[in-house]
């Protein structure tokens, strides 16, 4: 039997529980009449009703008599500040010209990199306010925000402060990841290799000195940056003990999933190209693979990503908006589980799961987030719907009925 204490700060009664807490990847771990207690932020206790005397508890309580419970929604992948917009290049696509040629004339991430420093972090934040609330709105309680549009120290810097200060002015987590290896710089254009050496020597230990970046993630593609020079960041990182994340085998297969895997990543995103060895490289190493089904579609792609390679891997799958102004404007964590499902094969639980378990993971904070568990931060949302494979199935309905981050019920 459970008896609240004199720090338990809220009840939530009667209501189907979605743990996600079992054993398989995709085990959603449904607890109907049960019981959450929540106590300082994290989760005091859970159980079936019957196992709870509230009898003398007199401080907040919700009894929301069979609704449900999920984790606040995760999107681990979000390239969310930037400055300026690329809706014309939007335009250009529509009359037919490729992604690849708008970069070759100067658009695309460049386009993106002049807009950004030209702008201060106040500008930035303001900018990308906007964008954050939308997935605030939808459930979304932690994101992750990369850099990677300032490719300067100061300009990567600024970047992730915005980031930072987004978190703080908005009732969300923010997670902040240097991308200084994002794309080539016109100064160091037919100079990549010394490009990687200012990020290695000076904006890698200059992010970590500062406290600003809780992890480094890296572009490694044709169009990117080679294995070697990958490799060469992957160790930087190493060295400034920040855990590593990659863009890889999103348009080639290179091998950048099984060379970040080696070094521990937290995730290997996009992965199109990824094949059985890459995959069984990241299973070894514990690495999410974070799928970005956005990007899939916003390109017009045809290439799938090995979905039932990674499951016969048993890599835990994530899913995230990758919410940027070239590839995937598309601030809706929602929509990418739904097109997870529709265009990538998920189910409608691997999808729920990719949005909340396996998404704290591909952040390093799977002890402190995506599950209904003892001891885990109380971000929560409070839902009716009859199934929660609606999640994905449906889009702009269900919406919570309430969203609750570290035990405080927070309006966006
Ligand atoms: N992969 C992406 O999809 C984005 N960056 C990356 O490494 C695209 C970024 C952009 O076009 O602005
Ligand atoms: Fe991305």
């Amino acid at each position: 039997m459970f008896k609240p204490t004199n720090n338990t700060q809220q009840l939530w009664l009667n209501a189907c529980l979605v743990t996600l807490d079992g054993s398989a990847n995709d085990d959603l771990a449904i607890r109907e009449a049960h019981a959450l207690a929540v106590a300082d932020g994290r989760i005091q206790w859970l159980g079936p009703m019957t196992e709870l005397d509230a009898g003398d508890y007199c401080g907040e309580r919700f009894d929301l008599q069979g609704g449900w419970i999920t984790p606040g929604l995760i999107d681990s992948h979000t390239h969310l500040v930037f400055g300026g917009q690329r809706v014309d290049e939007f335009s250009q696509r529509q009359q037919g010209t490729s992604y690849s040629d708008i970069a070759a004339a100067g658009g695309g991430i460049q386009a993106s990199v002049r807009a950004t420093r030209a702008w201060s972090r106040q500008q930035l934040v303001d900018g990308a306010r906007s964008r954050l609330i939308a997935l605030c709105r939808e459930g979304v309680t932690t994101v992750e925000i990369k850099s990677g549009y300032g490719l300067t120290l100061d300009d990567e810097l600024k970047m992730l402060a915005a980031a930072r200060q987004l978190g703080e002015e908005l009732p969300v987590r923010v997670c902040t990841t240097l991308l200084a290896a994002h794309a080539v710089p016109p100064e160091y254009r037919g100079n990549a290799d010394g490009y990687v050496t200012e990020v290695c020597d000076r904006i890698i230990p200059a992010a970590a000195d500062s406290g600003l970046a809780d992890a480094v993630d890296l572009f490694c593609e044709g169009i990117g940056f080679s294995l070697a020079q990958s490799e060469r960041v992957l160790q930087a990182a190493r060295a400034h003990d920040l855990p590593v994340k990659i863009h890889a085998e999103q348009l080639s297969h290179l091998g950048g999933a099984a060379l970040a895997a080696g070094y521990g990543a937290l995730s290997a995103d996009h992965l199109e190209y990824l094949d059985a060895s890459g995959a069984a490289a990241m299973a070894a190493a514990g690495t999410v693979a974070t799928l970005l089904p956005g990007a899939f579609y916003f390109l017009r792609e045809s290439r799938l990503p090995p979905v039932q390679t990674l499951r016969d891997a048993g890599v835990p799958i994530a899913l995230a908006t990758d919410l940027n102004p070239g590839t995937s404007p598309l601030g809706s964590l929602r929509l990418m589980m739904n097109m997870g499902a529709v265009l990538f094969g998920l189910t409608p639980h691997e999808c729920l799961a990719g949005v909340t378990r396996h998404a704290a993971r591909a952040l390093g904070l799977q002890d402190q987030r995506g599950r209904l568990k003892v001891g885990q931060q109380a971000d929560l949302l409070v839902w009716t719907f009859d199934d929660p494979a609606e999640l994905s199935y449906s889009l702009g309905w269900p919406q919570p009925l309430h969203r609750v981050l570290g035990g405080v019920l927070s309006h966006v």
